[in-house]
């Protein structure tokens, strides 16, 4: 069944609690009740394959958040409120949309009325980096260097991801000592994106376009059709980079900064790319020396110039 994460929502409504937001003198001497409705779309397809919280939202976290800012700090407007309650419950790593809506049912309109409502939506917008790799021939004999473009122009039409923009290609020799040996050349290229899905749903949809390109999940370094890895999520500059030591997800890639045939990409791509090493956020145009016995190559360079 093809999975619809826009469609899987977390719906807590009606959170109610005492407020002193508001413009007038006595809604900040008396307060009044607020009541928040909070929308979250999250992909609930791994919960509910395994039946794990962590796996998903708690949505007692998510109530208990909107109380303290409802009860916290007075702002003069409920936009205000629902935008701060917004930005917080974005902040949370499987969230990507989440819409709020803030009630005032006792708001000094000055004339009878049922309820005022302000309602906010917020995206998750994360930037993302992906490594692309092929050495052999794909379903129908599709050279490497095809289906890594095929792969690359694909990524555009996967749903939640925006902005994708790709590197050149680059022609590598085959790294990872024993286990490569014999190995023929990869072709490696990178894409930069953005992304409002989870690193997790990110990866399965990374996943899935493996496996249009015939990829079967072979033994760890074997060859392959295509290989898509999520480098990765977020932006370490800013420190809002997701890491994550998950055998399945593990970010950032944790050989990426001594591959050149990530970092030569990358830095195709974007100049001015940052990676987390360690505790630490390096420039890739920084890492690149220290991988220069690693053979690569343009695949449209010019032999001789
Ligand atoms: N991928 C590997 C192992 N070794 N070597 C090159 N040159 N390019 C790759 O993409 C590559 C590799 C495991 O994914
Ligand atoms: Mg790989
Ligand atoms: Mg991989």
């Amino acid at each position: 069944m093809r999975r619809t994460a826009e469609t899987d929502e977390i719906r807590l409504l009606g959170v109610a609690a005492r407020g002193h937001h508001g413009v007038l003198e006595h809604e900040r001497r008396d307060g009044q009740d607020f009541v928040v409705d909070v929308v979250l779309q999250v992909d609930l397809a791994p919960a509910g394959r395994t039946d794990e919280l962590r796996r998903t939202v708690n949505y007692a976290e998510v109530a208990a958040e909107v109380v303290e800012v409802v009860t916290g700090p007075a702002h003069d407007l409920i936009e205000t409120v629902a935008a701060d309650i917004a930005d917080r419950v974005l902040a949370r790593p499987l969230v990507e949309q989440v819409e709020v809506t803030v009630h005032k049912p006792q708001a000094p309109v000055g004339v009878p009325f049922g309820d005022v409502q302000v309602a906010v939506r917020r995206t998750k917008d994360v930037p993302v980096v992906i490594a692309l790799g092929a050495n052999l021939a794909g379903t129908g004999g599709t050279d490497p260097d095809r289906t890594v473009r095929d792969a690359a122009r694909r990524l555009h039409r996967v749903s939640g991801l925006r902005g994708v923009r790709v590197s050149r290609l680059f022609v590598t020799a085959p790294v990872g000592g024993e286990a490569v040996v014999g190995q023929p050349d990869y072709v490696n290229a990178v894409a930069v994106a953005r992304t409002r899905l989870a690193p997790g749903t990110l990866l399965a949809q990374l996943h899935r376009v493996e496996a249009e390109h015939g990829r079967t999940r072979e033994v760890r370094w074997g060859a392959r059709t295509l290989d898509l890895d999520l480098v990765q999520y977020g932006d370490p500059l800013a420190g809002a980079d997701v890491t994550s030591t998950d055998p399945e997800l593990l970010l950032p890639h944790p050989r990426a900064h001594e591959r050149a045939f990530v970092l030569r990409p990358w830095l195709d791509v974007d100049p001015e790319a940052a990676l987390r090493v360690g505790d630490g956020v390096a420039r890739v145009r920084d890492l690149i020396p220290s991988t220069a016995d690693q053979p690569v190559r343009l695949l449209d360079e010019e032999v001789g110039g």
